[in-house]
């Protein structure tokens, strides 16, 4: 039997960066991902950094490919029908944000442990964490046809909303609390350059468009559609039609390109009602989700492992009070991103064909007047200023 401090699950970001963390600090651990290492990598996810997720990534020596390499925003466009206008985070809050792909920062992470020699298990199966009620939980699992039975001190649920670990908690603890939306994300890859400087959000009376992109010659677009949508019935031209309707604006044009990857994403809120369970603590999706609106989902997730992380090396000090306190601080600025993240979504998306014509209509309209207060009021763009680069990790 194998012995560690900290067993993780999961190597997305969330377990990744923990187990950056938590080598930084000294403390031993292993990490089991069931999925293949170019499986992990080849997942399309967030695009936004927040300046709070830049300073954890500079904190552990992990930014100098983003510094290199990402792209340094100071605002974003919100655009209500043709009417578009600039939010200048700089000039509001004094912060940015850097658009650098979470790939990339996958991609970095797991260099980063390649560099340290770390335990880190690509491919496993039948992961099976246990004992997390008591006090001697395990994790068991095969590895490169070996089984593994390790003993740890405490056990990480980094592995996603769909993960393992938060069936390791009763219903009745882990008592999620959800709402839907009526609309879901169609995201495209295109081999063009972006035609902005810098993300457009746009609401538009067929539905919510954005232009995001990952690098100077590959945008990342998205159309807002009906969950029930299938992408097999959204050709290119389809897309690029919808993309062009939606973002037009006067004076401004947006180049096509050879679109690379699409996909149609769902959109939820969830929290879990704790993120601790006897010796199990979970962070990132597998805690928490967001929808995308908000570009929220990394940096939650970035933001939960560096208050853990902090915690667990304060834990093997012999102070637990960090450690006792993490569920209550990470679910209280979950809750600040959950409510900006709503908000968002629900100012730049139109109602879903369920909602009555003249209903519609009104909740549209509503959503133009807010943005036309937003486009004219500096407390109301300080709001999203501050929220959107990211509060405080604290
Ligand atoms: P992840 O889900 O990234 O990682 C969990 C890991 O655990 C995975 O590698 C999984 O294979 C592994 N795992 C699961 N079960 C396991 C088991 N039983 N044993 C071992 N390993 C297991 N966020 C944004 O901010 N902007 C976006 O545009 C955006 N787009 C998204 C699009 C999609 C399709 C999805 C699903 C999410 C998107 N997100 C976006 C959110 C996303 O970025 C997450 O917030 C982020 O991946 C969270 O990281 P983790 O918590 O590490 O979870
Ligand atoms: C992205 O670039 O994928 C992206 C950016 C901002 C968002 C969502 C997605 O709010």
């Amino acid at each position: 039997m194998e012995r560690t401090s900290v067993a993780i699950v999961g190597a997305g970001p969330a377990g990744l960066l923990l187990g950056c963390i938590l080598a930084a600090e000294g403390v031993d651990f292993v990490l089991v991902e069931h999925r293949s290492r170019e499986h992990v990598l080849s997942r399309i996810r967030a695009g936004v950094l927040e300046q709070a997720s830049v300073d954890v990534l500079d904190r552990y020596g992990l930014g100098e490919r983003l510094h290199r390499e990402g792209l340094v925003h100071g605002g974003v466009y919100l655009q209500a029908g043709a009417d578009r206008f600039h939010v200048d985070f700089e000039e509001l809050v004094g912060r940015t944000v850097t658009v650098y792909g979470q790939q990339q920062v996958v991609l970095d992470l797991m260099r980063h442990h390649d560099e340290l020699g770390s335990a880190v298990h690509y491919g496993a199966t039948d992961v099976m964490p246990s004992g997390v009620d008591g006090d001697d939980p395990h994790l068991r699992f095969t590895a490169d046809g070996e089984e593994h039975d390790v003993a740890a001190d405490v056990i990480v649920g980094a592995d996603g909303y769909h993960g393992v670990c938060r069936t390791l908690i009763p219903d009745e603890v882990l008592a999620p609390a959800e709402r839907g939306y009526d609309a879901a994300w169609l995201g495209i890859l295109a081999d063009v350059a972006p035609s902005t400087d810098e993300l457009i959000y746009a609401l538009h009376p067929d539905g919510f468009a954005m232009h995001s992109m990952r690098s100077p010659s590959v945008s990342r677009l998205y159309l807002q559609v009906d969950p029930t949508e299938d992408i097999a019935d959204w050709s290119d031209e389809r897309i690029w039609e919808g993309l062009q309707e939606r973002l037009a604006t006067p004076g401004w044009t947006l180049t096509p390109g050879p679109i690379t990857e699409k996909s149609i994403t769902p959109m939820r809120s969830s929290v879990a009602a704790t993120l601790a369970y006897g010796r199990l603590f979970l962070a990132g999706d597998a805690g928490h989700i967001v929808p995308p609106t908000g570009a929220k989902g990394l940096n939650a997730a970035i933001a939960d492992v560096a208050l853990l992380g902090a915690a667990l090396a304060e834990h093997a000090r012999g102070s637990d009070g960090p450690l006792g306190a993490y569920s209550e601080r990470a679910l209280a600025r979950q809750w600040k991103v959950q409510s900006f993240s709503q908000f968002m979504t629900d100012l730049l998306h139109t109602p879903g064909s369920a909602v009555p014509a003249d209903e519609r209509a009104f909740r549209y309209f509503s959503r133009v007047g807010q943005l036309r207060y937003v486009q004219g009021s500096r407390y109301a763009q300080q709001f999203i200023a501050e929220q959107y680069t990211g509060l405080a990790i604290a």
